[in-house]
């Protein structure tokens, strides 16, 4: 099987070109294996990219404990990086099938290669029961009892579940040790992603991730997403700020006039290569 490996941000990905939605089920078996990073290629996770019949393109993830999220940030910059640079695509704009339904990502050149990607990420959902998040009410500064102390979380999903908790000194956090445990908490039927957020001002965040299925990664873009939403429903942040993330900065921007979150950052390649799966 031939692969490309990329990431965004240093959150890495497997991506393999199948030749419809239904044929990437071939890979999800496989994913555990290869994104093993002592026995298989390693990566965070495995994307399934190819040509779609409504969209231009599909993608499908699957994390590295072989889950299947619904979407995927800075996968979809990578992916939509690879489908222009294989020419499958006319002009910037890109459309994309995912689980969650249609993204836009646009790339943005310099000299003819692509430098950035701008993702237009869609509405974040807020229903509590749309998260999904268990309980009745808002979703901002719920109380949330765990084995480790009483967080205060707000609740956002991009498409796939995220939890976020506003810390003081961001470098206190034992991600692990706290990610671990609310990423499986009963308040979350689907689980979820974990966020800890230090917010240096109403256009600077600094959010450190425990991704639901994958662990502790270097960057998440649904992730930064959901950090924005959720620092504007806060009154933390103004609706367009930098995210620090260990791999680099995102630039989120949760638009007013449209409800949409648009999302820019790099895509890049690291190498390509065969494995037999067999
Ligand atoms: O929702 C999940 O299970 C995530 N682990 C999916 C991957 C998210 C990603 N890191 C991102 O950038 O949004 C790819």
């Amino acid at each position: 099987m031939e692969f490309v490996k990329m990431h965004g941000l240093g959150n890495d990905f497997i991506i393999v070109e199948t030749d419809s939605w239904k044929d990437a089920d071939q890979l999800q078996p496989h994913a555990q294996y290869l994104c093993d990073r002592h026995t298989g290629i390693g990566a965070d996770g495995l994307v399934a990219v190819g040509h779609d019949e409504k969209m231009d393109i599909f993608m499908r993830i699957f994390n590295s404990d072989g889950s299947e999220p619904e979407m995927c940030g800075n996968g979809i910059r990578c992916v939509a990086r690879y489908a222009y640079e294989k020419g499958w695509i006319e002009g910037e704009n890109i459309s994309v099938r995912t689980l969650a339904g249609a993204r836009y990502p646009q790339v943005e050149l310099i000299d003819g290669r692509v430098a950035s990607v701008c993702v237009d990420m869609g509405q974040p959902v807020l229903e509590r029961q749309l998260i999904p998040m268990q309980g009745e009410g808002s979703i901002v500064k719920v109380p949330l009892t765990t084995s480790q102390g009483e967080f205060e979380i707000t609740a956002v999903s991009m498409g796939n579940p995220h939890c976020i908790t506003f810390v003081n000194d961001i470098n206190s956090v034992p991600i692990a040790a706290w990610g671990s445990e609310i990423e499986n908490h009963a308040m979350f039927p689907a689980k979820t992603n974990v966020e800890f957020v230090q917010v240096l001002s109403r256009n600077e965040l600094i959010m450190r991730v425990w991704e639901r299925g994958a662990g502790i990664t270097l960057a998440c873009g649904t992730g930064a997403c959901a950090t924005l939403v959720a620092a504007v429903l806060n009154d933390l942040s103004d609706h367009k700020a930098i995210v620090h993330l260990l791999g680099g900065d995102l630039l989120i921007e949760w638009n007013e006039e449209d409800n949409r979150v648009y999302m820019t950052g790099p895509a890049q390649y690291v190498f390509s290569g065969t494995i037999d799966l067999d």
